[in-house]
């Protein structure tokens, strides 16, 4: 059937036919966005960059800078590429959406970060769903900078591979929403943020560090992969690293074994609190009533 075109949203639906390998990586075809596309990535860089200039994790800060994301268009993913492989090995791919999972992990397993190139509507400039440019570019590719982070995310891709196989593949998931999706880090002045989610929202990147309705919790690998989460709203509980080293280093051990041992575990609510939970902040849950 005709795909409908949504008003504001001609970039999506432009890229929506366009052709696509085996690998679901298609042509960014960077001379197709509008110079009123270009100026939707603008508004959102600044008022993002604004935002997160207290708020986000320094090795973010210091990223955008060494990949050289500013106001100054939707960055051309083969030019970005050529930036950052010769730091940690990692490459942007341009695909239109969600990949299936098997293809998005050997894609992070080889060192590629499939990118969606279509920019959302103004009608979502605040908030979408799906992973758009600015999302995946402004929110996840410039941590792949950095080596910690950069390793942590193709053992991630490996990972996957293997999960798939075992059938646990939603709990694995849920790794990745609460430190790459929506992952907080204690810092020497307090929280911060280094989750692409949280990044890509101004909303959400305030809401994460200063809001008293979500529960703020250690990261803990065993309770993160039993935690159920939510996509269409705030989360209402995030997880707290002490570093990307410590991460890797936590999750730098056979998951068949953590597999085994929850699986005869309930899977926890997204609002649930336990008393074994290492608490660095109770929420009152108020913005969800
Ligand atoms: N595909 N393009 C893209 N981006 C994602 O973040 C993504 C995906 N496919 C699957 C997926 N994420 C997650 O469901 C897996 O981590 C389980
Ligand atoms: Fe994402």
């Amino acid at each position: 059937m005709a795909k409908t075109t949504v008003l504001g949203n001609e970039s999506k639906n432009r890229y929506q036919n366009a052709i696509r390998n085996t690998d679901y990586t298609i042509d960014q075809n960077w001379k197709s966005y509008t110079g009123e596309e270009h100026g939707r990535w603008d508004r959102l860089f600044h008022q993002s960059r604004q935002t997160l200039q207290s708020r986000a994790c320094p090795e973010f800060l210091t990223a955008v800078d060494t990949l050289r994301l500013s106001e100054d268009g939707i960055p051309n993913m083969e030019e970005l590429s050529d930036r950052l492989q010769p730091i940690t090995g990692w490459r942007v791919v341009p695909v239109t959406d969600l990949v299936p999972d098997e293809i998005f992990f050997d894609h992070l397993a080889n060192r590629r970060f499939p990118a969606g190139a279509f920019i959302r509507p103004e009608s979502e400039f605040e908030y979408l769903q799906e992973p758009d440019v600015f999302h995946d570019i402004f929110g996840h590719v410039p941590l792949l900078a950095n080596p910690n982070y950069a390793d942590f995310m193709a053992a991630y891709g490996k990972g996957g591979q293997r999960a798939l196989s075992l059938d646990m593949l939603p709990n694995l998931a849920r790794l990745y929403w609460y430190t790459v999706e929506f992952g907080l880090m204690r810092s020497g002045d307090g929280l911060k943020i280094f989750g692409a989610g949280i990044l890509s929202s101004s909303g959400e990147s305030v809401f994460a560090l200063e809001s008293n309705s979500p529960h703020r919790i250690d990261f803990d690998l065993q309770r993160v992969m039993r935690t159920e989460y939510i996509i269409d709203d705030f989360q209402q509980t995030y997880f707290v690293i002490d570093s990307f080293a410590k991460l890797l280093e936590d999750c730098y051990q056979d998951f068949g074994d953590i597999y085994a041992e929850i699986k005869d575990f309930e899977d926890i609510k997204p609002n649930e609190f336990l008393q074994s939970d290492n608490v660095v902040s109770r929420g009152t849950l108020d913005y969800f009533n």
